[in-house]
């Protein structure tokens, strides 16, 4: 295994990045930057309308990387590019 410095850049495009963008705000109701638990459930049961509250609890708590309770855009981005289409 070696480290690739040069591939840390979100390996998304403007195009891709600003619909992330739009359903960050979307999923950010009170419009703080961040995504709490509650909102983060409020998006899944908009994506999946059959998903649970423990599933939303697993995903957030996946997601929620640096488990300060919230989900900032970074971590939405990570957990768009790799999670949303599972559920
Ligand atoms: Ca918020
Ligand atoms: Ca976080």
């Amino acid at each position: 295994m070696t480290e690739s410095d040069d591939n840390q850049a979100t390996p998304l495009s403007e195009e891709k990045l600003a619909q992330v963008r739009d359903h960050f705000d979307f999923c950010d109701t009170d419009g703080n930057g961040q995504i709490d638990f509650d909102e983060f459930a409020a998006l899944l049961k908009v994506l999946s309308p059959s998903s649970t509250t423990n599933q939303a609890a697993a995903g957030f708590s996946i997601t929620d990387t640096n488990s300060d309770g919230y989900i900032d855009f970074d971590e939405f981005i990570a957990w768009w590019q790799t999670t949303w289409w599972e559920y």
